[in-house]
């Protein structure tokens, strides 16, 4: 059996999504900035695209959704735009980001901290989630950017985006946010809650890869990050990715169909495959699931080097990670774990799984069988977990 459990790395394209972007391959293939009929043939594509992207974050006409390459392409945009226009010019001289942003946010902002920006990373708590209080702490007059994340790929935290825009709105601060994880997975509209700008990726929500977006308020316009044709009005240069535009409206519109499956079915699978694995002794959630995502699960088994529980699993046939897929080769310990504090061999021992409205019962019973061999014949040869206390060292409970 193959059962793939690593959906916060990337998902299945919808099989109706690639249907809706096929021919925009071999046969509408003109580009749309060309004056000809290649070009218009591809018009409806893109507007019909567009339109169901803007009404899946309830985006008003308008606002800007601008397509980019990625989430990563969105994010850089957001901080390094703020950088050019407010730091670099002395109007202000600090920003905000969660400690546990992904990747293309906190690498982004340390990169802008070598050029001169102070930034605060706003610490988590024991829980996995940041405290809006603590945006409120460091806002100084000179802050010129907020940006954290509306749910994190490796916990599946949802954070406190709602108290962080108002207190954003009040101090006359923008306020970015990663909604990556939250499409599809939580309701996401733009106008609930103050958002100046949010992140996207449609390969995250059954979506083609290479394609994502940002959502731009009105009055909260960017210096573009790529110059170049002034396609996308000007805000971001290059030839349309029309196939990509296409399916991401797809897939979008696919994924607020499935939403209330997503948030009931999928928690409930979830619930109940975290209930069994938990089961076994010396096994830790930080995260309350109630404030996660419905998909998600980040498990410690003390003793087990989480690069080996991969193996073991990948062996049978099942695909996880142990915390986001573009840190997983540097084995380090999981970085959400350690800003959480937890003990360095714990750190090590973090699984993540990630469901989707494509995963079954039969996969999840699958995998838990696997789970418990796995961790039978891994503590069965882990010093760290053989000095363990007494009773501690026999890899599953014994009772249940
Ligand atoms: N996280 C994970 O395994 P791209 O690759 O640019 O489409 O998406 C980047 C990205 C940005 N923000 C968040 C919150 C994300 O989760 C990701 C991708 C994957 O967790 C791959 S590292």
């Amino acid at each position: 059996m193959n059962v793939y459990l690593d959906n916060n790395a990337t998902t299945i394209v919808d099989p109706q999504v690639f249907t809706e972007m096929e021919p925009y391959f071999v046969q509408k293939y003109g580009n749309p900035n060309s004056l000809h009929a290649f070009a218009s043939d591809t018009h409806p594509g893109i507007k019909a695209g567009m339109e169901k992207i803007y009404a899946a974050i309830n985006a008003p006409r308008e606002d800007s959704v601008v397509i980019t390459s990625c989430a990563t392409e969105s994010n850089n945009w957001v901080l390094k735009s703020i950088y050019f226009e407010y730091i670099l010019t002395g109007k202000k001289n600090h920003i905000m980001v969660s400690e546990v942003e992904h990747p293309s946010v906190i690498t982004t902002a340390k990169f802008l901290e070598g050029l001169g920006c102070k930034v605060t990373y706003l610490p988590i708590n024991h829980e996995g989630i940041v405290d809006p209080q603590s945006v409120r702490d460091h806002m100084t007059d000179k802050t010129a950017l907020v940006s954290v994340m509306w749910a994190n790929n490796e916990t599946g935290a949802i954070f406190p985006v709602e108290e962080i825009g108002n207190i954003c709105k009040e101090h006359g601060v923008p306020f970015h946010t990663d909604a990556v994880q939250a499409i599809g997975k939580l309701p996401v509209d733009v106008q609930a809650f103050n958002v100046d700008y949010l992140t996207f990726s449609a390969h995250k929500f059954h979506g083609p890869k290479g394609v994502g977006a940002l959502y731009i308020k009105k009055g909260k316009e960017l210096i573009p990050l790529l110059h170049g044709g002034a396609q996308m009005g000007g805000y971001r240069s290059g030839t349309l990715n029309v196939a990509g535009i296409v399916g991401m409206g797809k897939a979008m519109e696919a994924a607020v169909e499935a939403l209330e499956f997503e948030m009931t079915a999928v928690r409930k699978m979830r619930d109940n495959f975290e209930d069994e694995l938990l089961k076994i002794t010396d096994t830790f959630v930080v995260t309350p699931r109630e404030k996660r995502t419905p998909n998600t699960i980040l498990i410690s088994f003390r003793g087990i080097e989480g690069e080996s529980m991969l193996w073991d699993l990948n062996r049978a046939g099942i695909g996880a990670s142990t915390g986001s897929a573009c840190a997983s080769e540097d084995l380090e310990a999981n970085s959400v774990m350690e800003a959480i504090g937890a003990a360095e061999d714990l750190a090590h021992t973090a699984i993540r799984f990630s469901l989707s409205r494509y995963t079954t019962q039969e996969e999840l019973d699958y995998t838990l069988r696997a789970v418990q061999a796995a961790v039978v014949r891994l503590r069965g040869i882990s010093s760290s977990y053989a000095y363990a206390p007494e009773g501690h060292n026999s890899g599953l409970a014994a009772h249940h």
